[in-house]
């Protein structure tokens, strides 16, 4: 029976997801949308099937197939980042990241990572998360004038602390990130490297970031951001590190993997060896400097000014608007964003006074930098009148006709 008669409830949920995300501007750095290939493989009935362990190593009968399906996953992602080991099982980025603190720290050593307020993330060593209760954390932020990751801070911070781990990474960071300057002061200090490129992945994918996988010891990823497959996670590792962490994922801290989501990882990892993938990348990047120029050009500031990668982060803090208004005035125009703090932020966290912008949606949809600078313009708008409901009203109906314009495959 289908959906509908079973659940009408739930069925009239995702009808209503799926018509918000067909009719509204998705700008939120971290989401996409995935091909109807890789969504026809998450749906599958791979989600029937208990696969404790690994191919040719698992707990269970009737195995065959999901092997075929975790040695192809496995086998993709290796050749796309050119990686000696991988490890598909994580079922999100945060499990990536604890497998390998589980594998390689103990409670109570050191990490060196990025502050959160700065543009880190919260298993960077945040006291919200396992990171920051189980491991005594260090953070190193960006330089004050120029917004970008100050280095000589996180070598003196390593001299100093000489933590067991550096983490290079960022969940809102609009620049290219140095691995190489990482590289040399975890060398430094004798510290692990971990890079976080969960962000950046489908950039890196493209050959448009630097890649961190000749450089650093482990590196983690979500999936779903630049890299547009399905929402889940992944480790790259030197071949030294494969057992450790194989056994880290299962048994220790993940049951049977998602055969479903590495079927539709699998799925993404092939999509993303295409030309076609890395023109998809060329012009996310392409849009990302097209909106924070033209934002710049409305009378808006952007940290670090401008925007080398999928990111544009406005800074609101010389203005009386706070990030969670903007946010707020933004989604009744029909632009989903998310309110972020900034650099040296005087805000709290829920209030904060930054917008986070991003460019892989919208340029899934097939937007342009043509149409990507008449979206900063009404944003530029809506900062400005940000309670002037006929203005977002108004702007709605053009976010309505722009979403038309470019449909969404599968919606
Ligand atoms: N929640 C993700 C993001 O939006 O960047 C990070 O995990």
């Amino acid at each position: 029976m289908s959906l509908k008669l079973v659940d009408p409830q739930i069925a009239r949920a995702i009808d209503a997801e799926m018509e918000r995300q067909r009719d509204n501007l998705v700008m939120i750095a971290s989401e996409n949308y995935t091909s109807k290939a890789v969504i026809e493989a998450q749906a599958s009935i791979m989600t029937n099937k208990y696969a404790e362990g690994y191919p040719g190593k698992r707990y269970y009968g009737g195995c065959e197939n999901v092997d075929t399906v975790e040695n192809l996953a496995i086998g993709r992602v290796k050749r796309l980042f050119k990686a000696e080991f991988a490890n598909v099982q994580p079922h999100s980025g945060s499990q990536a990241n604890m497998a390998v603190y589980f594998s390689f720290l103990k409670p109570g050593e050191t990490i060196l990572g990025m502050d959160l307020a700065h543009g880190g993330h919260l298993t960077h060593g945040s006291s919200a998360s396992f990171s920051g209760r189980l491991y005594r954390a260090v953070f190193y932020g960006v330089d004050p004038q120029t917004h970008r990751i100050d280095f000589d801070q996180i070598k003196s911070l390593a001299r100093s602390y000489r933590p067991k781990l550096i983490i290079a990474g960022a969940s809102s960071y609009p620049r290219v990130i140095d691995f190489e300057a990482f590289r040399k002061i975890a060398d430094d200090v004798d510290a692990y490297l971990m890079a976080d490129m969960a962000h950046i992945a489908g950039l890196i994918a493209a050959g448009l970031h630097p890649s961190p996988i000749p450089l650093a010891d482990f590196v983690t990823s979500t999936t779903h951001k630049t890299l547009r497959g399905p929402r889940g996670g992944f480790i790259l590792a030197k071949a030294r590190y494969a057992k450790q962490i194989d056994s880290q994922i299962f048994p220790g801290i993940q049951g049977g993997p998602m055969m479903h989501t590495i079927a539709a990882k699998a799925v993404a990892f092939q999509e993303a060896m295409s030309p076609e993938f890395a023109d998809y990348q060329r012009q996310v990047v392409t849009n990302a400097k097209a909106l924070g120029e033209e934002l710049v050009a409305q009378g808006l500031e952007l940290v670090t000014g401008g925007s080398d990668n999928h990111i544009v982060l406005l800074n609101l803090s010389r203005t009386d608007l706070t990030g969670a208004d903007a946010e707020d005035a933004l989604g009744k125009a029909g632009i989903v964003a998310n309110k972020n703090s900034v650099p040296f932020d005087k805000r709290g966290p829920k209030v904060t006074s930054g917008i986070r912008l991003g460019t892989p949606a919208l340029t899934t949809r097939g937007l342009k930098d043509t149409e990507v600078k008449a979206v900063a313009q009404w944003i530029a708008k809506i900062l400005e009148r940000p309670y002037d409901m006929n203005l977002l009203q108004d702007i709605q109906s053009m976010v309505h006709s722009l979403c038309s314009q470019f449909p969404i495959h599968n919606l």
